[in-house]
């Protein structure tokens, strides 16, 4: 893993690590038993330009950090490929269609962080202010430490700010079932919401992002 790690890193990427999905039905990772759950950071700057509600600036960057994490997927698969492994690239992302192995899952089986009470992946060095993408794979590496427990403990920040007040409250854990601590339909509502009247070319919000602690202390370390 540490071999394509670095590569990863030279390349952009901010986080990478290798999950065991054993605990995931075969259907949903094409029978591949490992994958390795790539992170890419989002630029500070603009992530402090957000507390209030999503901008343009976000948006492009947005589309920029996806662009990227797809060229990243693309050369972490080639060079596994080229070492006789099979490996299937995710796409970073397909809209809002529902997939049948979310990036989170790969995340936080490789040991990359945890789902917060917003529901999106936490970590510890950027908070939630990160990009997900998934190489599937066979190849023989080493896997992290998986997390299974949330470390928000009683922080409520992204549930203040959640234009939707889709947040319920509850600490997620392994098992729980994403509608347990947070209602997508009331986020797609409230990113209806941030959006309007911003110019926008798509709905984004991002707003439970920019109020996580741990991504604000990962802002105030950058100087943003
Ligand atoms: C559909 C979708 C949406 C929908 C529904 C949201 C949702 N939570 O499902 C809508 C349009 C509302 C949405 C909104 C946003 N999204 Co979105 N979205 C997706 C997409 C394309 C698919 C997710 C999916 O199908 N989920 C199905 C549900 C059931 O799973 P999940 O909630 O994603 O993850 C659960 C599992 O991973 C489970 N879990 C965790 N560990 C384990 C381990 C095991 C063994 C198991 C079984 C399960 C499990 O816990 C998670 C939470 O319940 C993904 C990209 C992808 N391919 O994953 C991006 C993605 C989740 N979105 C992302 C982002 C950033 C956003 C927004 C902030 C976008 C924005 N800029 O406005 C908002 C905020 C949403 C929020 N607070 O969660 C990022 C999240 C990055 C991060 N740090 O977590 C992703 C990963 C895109 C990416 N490439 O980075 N999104």
């Amino acid at each position: 893993m540490e071999e394509l790690r670095r590569l990863l890193v030279a390349r952009g990427a901010a986080l990478a690590g290798c999950a065991d999905l054993s605990a995931v039905p075969p259907e949903a990772r094409e029978g591949l038993p490992r994958a390795v759950s790539i992170a890419v950071a989002l630029a500070p700057a603009i992530v402090a330009g957000i507390a209030g509600g999503p901008t343009r600036e976000y948006l492009e960057h947005y589309k920029a950090r996806n662009a990227l994490l797809d060229e990243l997927s693309a050369a972490a698969a080639e060079l596994l490929r080229s070492r006789g492994a099979r490996a299937v690239a995710l796409v970073s992302t397909n809209g809002g269609t529902v997939v049948r192995l979310p990036h989170k899952t790969a995340a936080t089986r490789a040991g990359l962080g945890w789902i917060g009470k917003c529901a999106l992946l936490v970590t510890e060095s950027h908070g939630s202010a990160v990009r997900l993408t998934t190489v599937l794979t066979d190849a023989a590496l080493e896997p992290g430490r998986p997390v299974d427990e949330s470390r928000c403990g009683d922080c409520a920040e992204c549930r203040k700010v959640c234009p939707g007040g889709a947040v319920r409250g509850p600490n997620w854990r392994l098992g729980m079932g994403r509608e347990e601590i947070f209602d997508e339909a009331s986020c797609r509502e409230g990113i209806r919401k941030a959006s309007a009247g911003r110019g926008l070319d798509r709905l984004v919000c991002g707003m439970c992002v920019a109020a996580c602690p741990f991504t604000r202390r990962h802002l105030r370390r950058s100087g943003a």
